[in-house]
């Protein structure tokens, strides 16, 4: 059963919805002498790694053709049918995200102008583990090629004979990045961020992974190496009122909760029968799940918090920002419009997260732990840096320079104000020219 508060008040409130915290130095201090190894050792100690950690020998770090191959004949047709769905959905959605620059003249002859460039080399990290994570290499390598990254490589771990998933690797060949690392964990996220002979050093590193991708990965990002965003465990808040239906909304929150047993799990009701009709969908659709002692786990520490009315609903998920936010509620629509604080929102009671996260169209990788009050998810935008331009003619100087000298002065920047009177002077001496 999970928990149910009744009209908390502001500090309770505060209580139930914080996060876990997890000690980032104990962590650290395990990732620190992995990345320094692969930065000192290059493809050596990640081979070493691979034998310490993940028990497999590595003759070669990459995925070789035959592999590609091999790997496209052990997925199911009808599997491959819905990815190349999802593909298409994702990159449809994608693909509208690419801005044209944007160019403008601000004052006669001051021409400002911005556009999109790709970043050259990016790094994508697809978990392997417990469960497979194919979907996340159709939400990132998919931004990445429309965004027009140069060089797309993603690292996953393999199973104990050196293979990757056979699905993670047709997902991959259907989006068109055929360089492929058997690596898992911080020394994945090293290789990537430091280069060494045969790994390309990236510009910025992508992906979901656990406490010690997640650690490297901020590591490296004080390094010279960016990264996607902060990450935590995941999470969804499913908001219900009394006419939801409770089994649709007790599903939601089991799909989050058998992501890890860590997965951070919240309903938010305005009834609190349906809280309780929910809680008892939560049980019963509980015990057929085949994680079940995972989403057990999860909702050990999950919460169902009855509010009066849609005021207090709204307040709670401003004030959360939640990774994922399903309305289930009448007038979904309208309470969607007012949330300032999620990372993806699902609206309406046919909306379920799992069709975000996998083929709906819109990015799985999204802002944790709060960060959705400052970050956004990935898009094509994570993937491209905006370069900004401007020109300026005799006539444009002539009419900005005495603003930017006055500026310049004001400032006490001579050399700054200096570099518009030398040519000033000049066009004043000469005369407008051509
Ligand atoms: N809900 C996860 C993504 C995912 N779910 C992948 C299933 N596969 C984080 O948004
Ligand atoms: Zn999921």
């Amino acid at each position: 059963m999970i928990k149910i508060y009744e009209n908390p008040a502001s500090n309770e409130l505060a209580q139930i919805l914080q996060r876990p915290s997890y000690d980032f130095s104990k962590i650290e201090k395990i990732v620190k002498p992995i990345l320094e190894k692969v930065q000192r050792g290059g493809d050596k100690a990640l081979r070493k790694l691979a034998l310490e950690y993940d028990h497999v020998e590595l003759d070669d770090l990459w995925v070789t053709e035959e592999e590609f191959e091999a790997a496209s004949g052990q997925v199911q047709d009808t599997l491959k049918e819905s990815i190349q769905i999802a593909y298409q959905n994702i990159r449809k959605f994608h693909e509208a995200q690419l801005q044209a620059p944007t160019v403008m003249e601000v004052m006669p002859g001051v021409t400002c102008s911005r556009r999109q460039v790709p970043i050259e080399k990016v790094g994508l990290y697809v978990p392997g583990g417990s469960a497979p994570l194919f979907s996340t290499v159709l939400m990132l390598a998919v931004p990445a090629q429309i965004a027009g990254c140069h060089e797309v490589i993603i690292s996953s771990p393999t199973n104990r004979l050196g293979q990757i998933n056979p699905v993670v690797l047709y997902t991959a060949q259907l989006v068109g990045v055929k360089r492929v690392l058997k690596l898992g964990g911080a020394q994945a996220i090293a290789a990537m961020g430091y280069g060494t002979d045969t790994v390309p050093k990236v510009d910025k590193i992508f992906g979901p992974g656990n406490q010690y991708v997640t650690v490297a990965k901020q590591m490296l990002a004080k390094q010279d190496v960016a990264i996607d965003m902060p990450a935590g465990p995941s999470e969804v808040m499913v908001v219900v009122d009394k006419n939801s239906n409770a089994a649709y909304a007790a599903s939601d929150l089991l799909a989050q909760a058998e992501h890890g047993p860590d997965s951070q799990v919240v309903l938010v009701s305005t009834s609190k029968k349906k809280a309780e009709e929910v809680n008892a969908e939560v049980e019963a659709q509980l015990s057929k799940l085949s994680r079940k002692k995972i989403a057990e786990k999860a909702l050990g520490e999950s919460s169902i918090i009855v509010v009066e009315g849609r005021k207090e609903v709204l307040n709670i998920i401003n004030s959360y920002g939640p990774e994922h936010l399903i309305i289930s509620t009448e007038k979904a629509e309208k309470l969607a419009e007012k949330v300032i604080s999620a990372g993806s929102v699902f609206v309406g009671e046919y909306t379920p997260e799992s069709a975000g996260d996998y083929a709906s169209g819109t990015n799985h990788t999204l802002p944790t732990n709060g960060w959705a009050k400052s970050y956004s998810g990935v898009s094509v935008d994570s993937f491209v840096k905006n370069i900004t331009y401007q020109r300026i003619t005799q006539e444009g100087l002539m009419l900005l320079g005495p603003t930017v000298e006055r500026m310049a002065e004001a400032e006490l920047l001579d050399g700054h104000k200096n570099a518009v009177t030398v040519r000033l002077n000049k066009i004043r001496e000469d005369g407008i020219s051509g």
